[in-house]
């Protein structure tokens, strides 16, 4: 559906390229059509009315980019706020005495005994943990069937009991599962078509007795916003501690993922991506917000619009030199933030004038070395310690404002004070650039 959006973007957007700032216009119209095509991509009003709110307060105002138009931009923020909102991937929590109990509860046909399966399979596998499984959908006697299949697929013991009693035979797997030794217990439960009372009561009284470390919703990712409701309700009637999507393998395009995780606040830790047992992957929110907004081209964009913020900012510091200005903490920061967003020395090299040679000469091993993901990230604490006034004048750094800018970025003071040589260094080189001395240019970056 994004590409349908993006091109209407980009012509209610086209004129304005022109432009400085993205105005309150410009964004009003670009989320006008963008409203609409998460509706109908089944994204579940609440999560819509919070995300263009996120979105139109970030873009407002925003600088426009050259190399890409507003449209794309604009696309680009929805793009990082959906990756936002579907929250840090949260891992399955699994600590408690063992047995630990992870119970799967749903509607009806949602996946939960095709996903008991995979779980079990992922948890032997992946974790070593031992693991067992019983169903109490005592409805349909093929479900007990379905999952007893599925655990000698898997290698994994399952509760063989006659009984049709869901109580009974909540206590009679705990027992089971004790009897194995099992770290965790895996139990399936029965659904209906609707959300219904008796369902919610019996669920209830389960999870009273199984005493879940994990109760995980498994629903259907192709039923849109129907699947935020299912969530809010069931949420209310067991602490939820996670979300599965299955059926993600098909066209479905993932609003319901946004939906349910804004309508019941829980995380989404594992997506279904088939019928077979090994079909479970763990959720990523980049994957599903570039699903969700169109697939690749998104991504294609996002790396763009990267792109087109690193060439600005590299801009704006050209002209500064150029100006004969000198550089200050806060074109470090810059610098420090495009290198973190180029993910590694070699993208920032070939973006900065010169840098070229200095990589044939220097090793462009060496150079990462220095210069990798960490360091990056003390170096930004680092200036964000600092005062607006520091960042604008080094020369105010003391021994005593390095020191309180060392503890507050939990750092040595001699991080700090490399630092300032570093920025030092950066304006040795912006004298020297004209002249091409790349032995100074060396220096800098190794620091001798
Ligand atoms: N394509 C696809 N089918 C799935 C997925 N998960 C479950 N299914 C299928 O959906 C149907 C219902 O699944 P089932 O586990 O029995 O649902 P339950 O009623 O919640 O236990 C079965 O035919 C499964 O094979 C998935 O991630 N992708
Ligand atoms: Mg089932």
């Amino acid at each position: 559906m994004f590409e349908f959006i993006q091109e209407k973007l980009n012509k209610a957007l086209a004129s304005l390229s022109g432009k400085g700032v993205l105005t309150e216009t410009d964004v009003d119209t670009a989320l006008r059509e963008l409203r609409l095509g998460l509706l109908e991509a089944d994204v579940a009003l609440p999560a819509v009315k919070q995300l263009l709110g996120a979105v139109r307060e970030k873009a407002v105002g925003e600088a426009v980019l050259r190399g890409v138009n507003p449209g794309q931009q604009v696309v680009k923020i929805v793009y990082d706020e959906v990756v936002a909102m579907l929250g840090a991937p949260a891992e399955l929590n699994l600590n408690a005495a063992p047995p630990a109990v992870l119970l799967l509860c749903g509607l009806q046909g949602g996946g939960k005994t095709t996903t008991a399966g995979k779980l079990a399979k992922w948890l032997k596998e992946k974790h070593s943990k031992s693991v067992v499984m019983a169903s109490l959908d005592v409805y349909r006697p093929a479900a007990i069937q379905q999952l007893a299949v599925l655990a000698e697929r898997v290698g994994v013991p399952v509760l063989q009991s006659e009984s049709t009693h869901v109580p009974e035979r909540t206590t009679q797997a705990l027992a089971f599962a004790k009897s194995h030794s099992a770290d965790v217990l895996i139990l399936d439960t029965a659904g209906r078509t609707d959300i219904d009372e008796a369902l919610l009561a019996e669920l209830k009284a389960v999870h009273a007795t199984a005493k879940p470390v994990a109760t995980l919703l498994v629903a259907d990712g192709q039923t849109g916003q129907v699947a935020a409701q299912v969530a809010k309700t069931f949420n209310e009637t067991v602490p939820l501690t996670g979300l599965v999507l299955t059926r993600m393998d098909g066209d479905a395009r993932g609003g319901a993922a946004l939906s349910m995780r804004v309508v019941s606040g829980k995380p989404i830790l594992f997506l279904g991506m088939g019928e077979k047992l090994e079909a479970l992957d763990v959720f990523r929110p980049e994957g599903i917000a570039g699903r969700i907004l169109g697939q690749g081209d998104v991504v294609a964009l996002v790396q763009k619009v990267q792109a087109a913020v690193a060439e600005d900012d590299t801009a704006k510091i050209e002209q500064k030199i150029l100006k004969g200005g000198m550089l200050d903490f806060n074109d470090l920061l810059k610098q420090l933030k495009m290198m973190q967003r180029m993910g590694g020395m070699s993208g920032l090299l070939d973006l900065l004038p010169g840098m070229g040679a200095l990589k044939a000469k220097v090793g462009e091993e060496k150079l990462a070395e220095k210069l990798n993901d960490k360091v990056i990230k003390r170096q930004q604490a680092i200036v964000l310690s600092m005062t607006i006034a520091e960042r604008k004048k080094p020369d105010l750094l003391n021994g005593k404002r390095r020191l309180r800018i060392a503890r507050g970025a939990g750092v040595e003071v001699s991080e700090v004070n490399k630092l300032v040589k570093m920025l030092e260094g950066l304006n040795q080189m912006a004298k020297l650039m004209k002249g091409g001395n790349l032995s100074a240019l060396k220096a800098m970056f190794t620091g001798r």
